[in-house]
């Protein structure tokens, strides 16, 4: 039996050691210590030995039991320790590592635009105002004095919702509203969405923007328009800007102009880019036409006023040398983040 438990003690030894889990050391545990366990057994030949046998082999069995017990107690330590130095390691965060770079999503080249343009004018004192882009034809056309037989009414250059309503053409209609609901003096912006019937091609799309400027108060003159629009192109192009008037017409100013910029290229001489011109096209504007002014309850007795009218698209394709407009809807990236 002392043969027995030495045995026992031995493989016990060596079967704790290689205990890879908490399990493992319960299950090791049992087969030996049980109930059923492997001391029992050799424990009930106990009763074959003789009487100065019995407490040497009784103390050996105890000795053999506490030892296994502090081995599997031993064991147990090793093993905790060791589950927590390896979550310990695999929680391990390296705050010097480089992170991991969130991708980020950048302004539009055309709201980039519109926002600088915006902020020029709100510097000068102009709010900014927004209106319907479906729209009454009243607004659209008739209180801008354009008539029922005017060309610009014509279904191949406006879309019609039907009769009375059309997708803007212009965002004039949105200062006629500004006109009725407010008192001068008036110093708005109207910057958004219009539409024409126009195919798509390099230059035109049936969707683009429209920057449109309306000042109304007593006393205004040209020389305000000049003025204004001079402040705006210089602070846009820089101080060597130069602006040039030519006369033009418009149903609803009076008189009218188109201004040119001097060429951001050649500043003037001539080139490829002002086709020789030295001179750039950049808007439509004028006076404020009485019949308009009129019509929105504006007594033009007291009351004068300029307005004009830019497209968007064209000043941030120039500045950003894009030739095609159709690239500026495209949203694709390899175009979008060149800018
Ligand atoms: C332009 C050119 C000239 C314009 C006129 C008005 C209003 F509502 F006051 F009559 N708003 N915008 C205007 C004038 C627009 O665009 C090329």
């Amino acid at each position: 039996m002392k043969e027995q438990l030495l045995n026992m003690k031995e493989k016990a030894s060596q079967a704790l050691t290689s205990a890879k889990t908490l399990q493992d050391l319960e299950d090791i545990r049992i087969s030996l210590l049980g109930k059923k366990g492997e001391l029992t057994a050799i424990l009930r030949g106990m009763g074959g030995l003789s009487a100065e046998e019995r407490p040497v082999i009784g103390q050996l069995a105890n000795e053999v039991r506490s030892f296994i017990e502090d081995k599997i107690e031993e064991q147990k330590k090793a093993l905790v320790a060791s589950e927590r130095a390896e979550q310990l390691k695999s929680e391990t965060l390296d705050v010097t590592m480089a992170g991991k770079k969130p991708v980020i999503g950048k302004t539009h080249p055309l709201t980039t635009v519109l926002e600088e343009v915006k902020d020029i004018f709100i510097g000068m004192g102009f709010s900014i105002v927004e209106g319907p882009e479906v729209e009454y034809d009243y607004y659209n056309f008739e209180a801008l004095n354009i008539p029922a037989d005017h060309p610009a009414r014509d279904t191949q250059d406006t879309f019609y919702i039907n009769d009375n309503v059309v997708l803007r053409s212009q965002t004039s209609s949105v200062q006629v509203r500004v006109m009725e609901n407010q008192k001068p003096p008036i110093r708005v912006i109207a910057p958004g969405r219009v539409y024409r019937s126009d195919a798509v091609d390099a230059t035109h799309s049936p969707v683009f923007h429209q920057i449109e400027g309306l000042v109304v108060d007593k006393g205004i003159t040209m020389g305000d328009l000049k003025g204004t629009l001079e402040v705006f192109m210089k602070t846009l192009y820089g101080n060597d800007a130069v602006l040039r008037f030519r006369p033009h017409h418009f149903p609803f100013t009076e008189p009218s102009a188109e201004v040119d910029v001097s060429c951001f290229v050649c500043g003037g001489k001539g080139c490829r880019v002002c086709k020789g011109e030295g001179f750039i096209e950049l808007l439509g504007a004028g006076m404020v036409h009485p019949k308009v002014l009129e019509r929105c309850g504006i007594d033009t007795s007291v009351y004068s006023g300029f307005a004009f009218g830019l497209g968007l698209e064209r000043i941030v394709m120039r500045r950003l040398n894009i030739d095609d407009m159709r690239h500026l809807y495209d949203n694709d990236l390899r175009f979008l983040n060149q800018f």
